[in-house]
């Protein structure tokens, strides 16, 4: 069975565009794993913690047959996988997946919460998500987030910074 999930990458340590690059094609070579559509690359205010550095923020659409247990252990390996090569100690991370969108299931477990629970409050989630589907909605919501988007605070935190071009999934990520 086809899965469509939504998944969100965040970086703010290190070469930023190239941990989300190697995070996407790391997804890219799964084989269970199908590249849907990319979102613009954003740059962000930290949020939550603010004494750290920009965030480079992004959401990717994908098609898998995993289930949403074995993507998380998929998406936790390949954080594992770049954290390894870049981080020294302990600090932020290198890259974060977060899971936002599973089909339009609703998800608790002991590990796992789908959709997102943070996700709402968030503008480096919210605008590159409805970027790349405009009529995205959530789960037991009658509303598409499109038109949510005035409830959703600091947006003025997000800015473009590589913008996707038309050349294909992948073309604002090669250089
Ligand atoms: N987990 C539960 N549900 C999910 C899900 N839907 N997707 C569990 C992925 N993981 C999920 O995550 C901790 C545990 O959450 C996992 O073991 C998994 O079982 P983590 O990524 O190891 O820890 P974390 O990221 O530090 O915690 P958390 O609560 O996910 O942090 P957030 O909420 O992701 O916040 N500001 C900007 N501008 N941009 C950012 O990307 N990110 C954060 C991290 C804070 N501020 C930010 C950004
Ligand atoms: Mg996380």
């Amino acid at each position: 069975m086809m899965n469509k999930v939504y998944i969100g990458l965040g970086t703010n340590v290190g070469d930023r565009e190239s941990n989300l690059k190697d995070a996407i094609s790391e997804l890219a070579a799964v084989p269970e794993i199908e590249i849907i559509s990319l979102s613009s690359i954003y740059e962000t205010n930290p949020v939550g913690y603010l004494e750290q550095g920009k965030f480079l923020n992004m959401v990717v659409c994908i098609n898998t047959t995993f289930d949403a247990q074995t993507l998380l252990v998929t998406c936790m390996k390949i954080e594992q996988n770049l954290g390894r090569k870049r981080e020294i100690r302990w600090g932020p991370r290198t890259i974060d997946l977060d899971i936002l969108l599973y089909n339009q299931e609703n998800i608790v477990t002991k590990n796992l919460i789908v959709p997102h629970p943070r996700m709402l409050d968030r503008a480096f989630v919210v605008i590159p998500l409805v970027e790349i589907d405009k009529d995205i909605i959530l789960p037991n919501m009658e509303k598409p987030i499109r038109e949510i988007m005035d409830d959703i605070p600091e947006k003025e935190g997000v800015r473009i910074w590589k913008r996707k071009n038309g050349e294909g999934v992948l073309g604002h990520l090669e250089s």
